[in-house]
């Protein structure tokens, strides 16, 4: 077990295999994915149960004997928060919460809370209220009914309308604000003036899933200082800049968020501002890292992802990357292990 760090929230992971759904990436591959989104969202892992089960049962996704497991483990290290690798409806997270009296969050749940934490920027910031507040109103839908009960609440309401029916509305209303807030502050934005001159400026975007490199490539090609990190969604604003090379063409690289296999539609839809960027690109360089044991699934959802968003006609370069790292020895990644 790794060493225990009061400063970061004790966490245990939950992540079952379905073996009549089959997930994108295969369980080990997936796994490790898991521990480094968790890992990101600053969860210190003091412990992992892993199952195995045809389908997701509807009460609480995972046998009953298993959650019972879950719980001794939970009393045992003190843990207050259960992360699943599994998107759960309302009902299962609620009914899961109070059966371990513990927090529970879901991929979906973690991986909006990965980009609040790397939201610095304005743009950015509106981008993830929305995708967390899309995510919200689908759990008010069905998961807060006991909150039909309260009444009250002044100046909030009109007549005869309940807690659950203005939690809604103004959830509604922020979400209609905040769309349009994206759509004035992305028409400020420079990527436009740069789109005005783009008879003369050719736009080459990065793209590919989370960790490829896209930002250390772009630096190296632009002299940008970006942040870089072995980290899951390092980047999160699509960034664009001039390349380097003396006596070539201008060109404008733009750097963008990464994908992720079985990525929440709330994040997609939220974050079509930024990726409408792509859309002025006319050349997008996928990037791989070759060393990926997934490389193949994950080049197949980044191309599934990039089919949705409308941008697949563009063309498009595969290039493998971190080729340097073949040859060095394969080094076991931080997940939990014995000191
Ligand atoms: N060995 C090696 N490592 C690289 C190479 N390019 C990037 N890396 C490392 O890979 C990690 C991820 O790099 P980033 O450039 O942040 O990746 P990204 O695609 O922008 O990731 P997100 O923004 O999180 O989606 C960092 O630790 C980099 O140092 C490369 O060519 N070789
Ligand atoms: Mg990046």
């Amino acid at each position: 077990m790794p060493k225990e760090n009061s400063f970061l929230e004790k966490a245990l992971l939950v992540q079952v295999e379905t073996t009549k759904v089959r997930r994108i990436l295969n369980f080990e591959n997936s796994l490790e994915e898991f521990r480094d989104l968790a890992r990101s969202a600053g969860a210190n892992v003091l412990d992992e149960i892993e199952g195995k089960q045809e389908l997701a049962s509807p009460r609480y996704f995972i046998q009953k004997g298993k959650l019972e497991e879950i719980k001794q483990a939970v009393h045992k290290n003190k843990i207050g928060l259960v992360i699943f690798n599994h998107a759960l409806s309302p009902s299962q997270e609620r009914n899961i919460e109070s059966y371990l009296k513990a927090r529970v969050l879901d991929r979906t749940g973690l991986i909006l809370d990965i980009f609040a934490r790397r939201a610095f920027s304005h743009i950015g910031k509106l981008q993830v209220e929305l995708a967390q507040l899309s995510h919200l109103s689908t759990r008010l839908v069905r998961g807060w009914s006991h909150l039909e009960r309260q009444k009250g609440g002044i100046g909030l309401r009109g007549p005869g309308e309940t807690q659950l029916e203005t939690d809604r509305r103004l959830i509604g209303n922020r979400i209609k604000a905040l769309k349009k807030k994206l759509v004035k502050s992305h028409n400020q934005k420079s990527l436009n003036r740069y789109a005005r001159k783009k008879g003369k400026n050719k736009i080459v975007a990065l793209v590919g899933y989370t960790n490829a490199g896209k930002t250390t490539l772009f630096n190296a090609l632009t002299g940008g200082d970006e942040y870089q990190a072995d980290q899951l969604f390092a980047t999160l604003d699509s960034v664009t800049r001039k390349n380097l090379s003396p006596g070539s063409r201008a060109i404008l690289f733009t750097d963008t968020v990464g994908f992720i296999s079985e990525i929440p539609t709330e994040l997609i839809e939220s974050f079509k501002t930024t990726l409408d960027d792509l859309r002025s690109a006319d050349l997008l360089i996928h990037l791989v890292d070759i060393n990926d044991p997934e490389k193949e699934l994950k080049q197949k959802e980044v191309t599934r992802i990039l089919k949705d968003l409308n941008v697949d006609k563009i063309p498009q370069l595969l290039v493998n990357n971190k080729i340097d790292h073949l040859s060095e020895k394969k080094t076991t990644r931080a997940g939990v292990s014995t000191p």
